[in-house]
């Protein structure tokens, strides 16, 4: 049976609306991943005991997401030489600047890939690329991927024209705007 190649881990289960996009990421390209709860301020055990044995469980990039005092993806990151994604999640007082600013400041020496407050998708991308370095059929597979986005624009850049304007509504109006990009 394939291992898991990605492990998503998250400071509490309030983060996974946010990771589960992460995850939505990874299964766009077919890579198997396995989702935690871990965290550093409530099980530090635990989490040393995840990060300690994630290369040998076949794990080849971690994702992990927290909010406010967001310590957990730079623990990670000192426990392990897998490559660390950081997830800042939104917090409710101080709106997720706490969790970026947590996870970004990493030090010299232990790094940390953040991407921006909430980006579980971007992060599943990332690691996808990561995952692709050796592996031509997926990075076939991102170049389609782009493809998608760049015809996306044009689809909406023509919808702009045809519609826009003075009794068009305003550029944005179409519901199919509101749709992320995936
Ligand atoms: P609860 O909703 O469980 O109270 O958690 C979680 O990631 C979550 O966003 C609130 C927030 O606390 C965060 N948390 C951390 C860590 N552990 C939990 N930042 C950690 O170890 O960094």
């Amino acid at each position: 049976m394939a291992l898991p190649e990605v492990g998503i881990v998250m400071g509490s289960d309030s983060d996974l609306p946010v990771m589960a996009e992460a995850g939505r990421a990874l299964e766009r390209f077919g890579i198997l991943y396995e989702m935690t709860v871990a965290s550093a301020h409530r099980h530090p055990d635990k989490v040393a005991r995840y990060a300690r044995g994630a290369s040998g469980a076949g794990l080849k990039v971690i994702i992990a997401g927290a909010g406010g005092a967001a310590h957990l993806p730079g623990v990670i990151a000192s426990l392990t030489t897998l490559p660390v994604i950081g997830v800042p999640v939104a917090t409710p007082h101080l709106g997720g600047l706490d969790s970026l600013y947590a996870i970004v400041q990493m030090p010299r020496g232990v790094p940390v890939a953040t991407v921006a407050i909430n980006s579980a998708y971007n992060a599943g991308l990332l690691a996808v690329q990561i995952l692709s370095l050796g592996n031509k059929a997926l990075q076939e597979e991102l170049s389609r991927y782009r493809q998608e986005l760049a015809a996306r624009v044009e689809e909406q850049d023509r919808r702009l024209r045809r519609d826009g304007g003075e009794d068009g509504g305003s550029p944005g109006s179409n519901p199919e705007d509101k749709k992320p990009l995936r």
